[in-house]
């Protein structure tokens, strides 16, 4: 947190909003307490990204100084992306109150910070901060989707809203108009292996029967890898486990219906699990025939996207049947080499 009251970390710091304790006296030593400064902020890293459900904040009881405890915002941090679960307002919570604060959906992080946002500069005191969420969250959930037509509110979206409920009344599935060839995608919006998409399934009124014939693919610009296909219906309100075939690789997630009738399209849930694809040659150790103007091995991994030659980015290497070689210091399943040419040079790559 932003500073510790009276710099003693043993009695108010940072830890004593998750020790474990809802203790809401200040002199039992378990409310992380900061000095009296303006923005205060407390923050817990999970050491590990969560799809956060819920913040769970105690305040403090004693001396009626739970009237402090206002204007408080709660983020998610993934990175350098901030993401809002939620707030505390201008009306303060009541002393000693354990408020529990529900995330907006699609709240991903590795760190929980609560900041107060007040314009007086008392600090704050945490008595306990609790975390609910899930690991492993679905790459899908709250992307940007698509589908080839939409039926009243069933909009694409609802297959990516983190809510399995499989009766379409309830609001969380999608339906396209009744047509041939219906297809619902998602934007990963970056590249992946796909290892597995999950799919709910309508339950209601029998309609699941409807979800047969279904293509799962990977889109990657041009090229497209089949995750799976399946003919026979899902069963009402099934959810289904379907794992990927070796190599699906992607960011996009396409499902398309090969009906041979015209039908509604609905997917209640689409969940979908991978592991990103990077950039596993970034400044590993590199070596090459031999080096001149000193443009060595090392600059082609060096990170730095410029084609000019001042910019000191690009390698040079002039023996007979030249070379460049990069070792990865690991095995990994390779997706894509990319070169990047020098820029204004009569001699070719070739
Ligand atoms: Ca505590
Ligand atoms: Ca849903």
């Amino acid at each position: 947190m932003v500073s510790v009251y009276r710099n003693k970390p043993g009695d108010y710091g940072s830890v004593k909003a998750v020790d474990g304790s809802r203790n809401i006296h200040l002199d039992h030593y378990s409310c992380a307490t900061t000095s009296a400064v303006r923005n205060a902020w407390w923050q817990v890293d999970l050491q590990a990204i969560y799809l956060i459900r819920e913040v769970v904040i105690t305040n403090r009881g004693d001396t009626y100084a739970g009237f402090l405890l206002h204007d408080v915002v709660i983020q998610a941090l993934k990175g350098t992306q901030h993401l809002t679960c939620g707030e505390i307002g201008h009306n303060p919570l009541a002393d000693g109150e354990t408020k529990h604060i529900p995330c907006r959906p699609g709240t991903v992080g590795s760190v929980i910070k609560v900041t107060r946002k007040a314009s007086d500069s008392t600090g704050i005191v945490l008595c306990e901060v609790e975390v609910y969420g899930t690991q492993g969250y679905s790459l899908a959930h709250g992307k940007p989707t698509h589908m080839s037509s939409t039926f009243g509110s069933y909009v694409s979206s609802k297959a990516v809203d983190g809510d399995k409920n499989s009766l379409i009344t309830e609001n969380s599935c999608t339906q396209t108009l009744k047509q041939k060839n219906n297809w619902w995608q998602v934007d990963l919006q970056a590249v992946y292996v796909i290892r597995e998409v999950v799919i709910t399934n309508r339950g209601d009124r029998n309609a699941g029967e409807r979800l047969h014939d279904i293509v799962i693919e990977a889109l990657k610009k041009t090229e497209v890898s089949i995750c799976e296909v399946i003919v026979y219906a899902l069963k009402n309100g099934e959810t289904r486990r379907i794992p990927c075939q070796p190599r699906t690789v992607g960011n996009v997630i396409k499902i398309r219906q090969n009906a041979t009738k015209a039908e509604y399209f609905t997917l209640c849930e689409v969940e979908v699990y991978g592991t990103q694809v990077y950039n596993v040659a970034l400044k590993k150790p590199a070596t090459q025939g031999n080096v001149h103007y000193e443009a060595y091995a090392s600059k082609a991994v060096d990170g730095k996207a410029s084609t000019l030659w001042n910019a000191e980015s690009c390698t040079y290497s002039d023996v007979v049947h030249p070379w460049w070689i990069v070792d990865l210091e690991a095995v990994y399943l390779i997706i894509d080499v990319v070169i990047t040419n020098r820029e204004g040079y009569r001699r070719k790559l070739d």
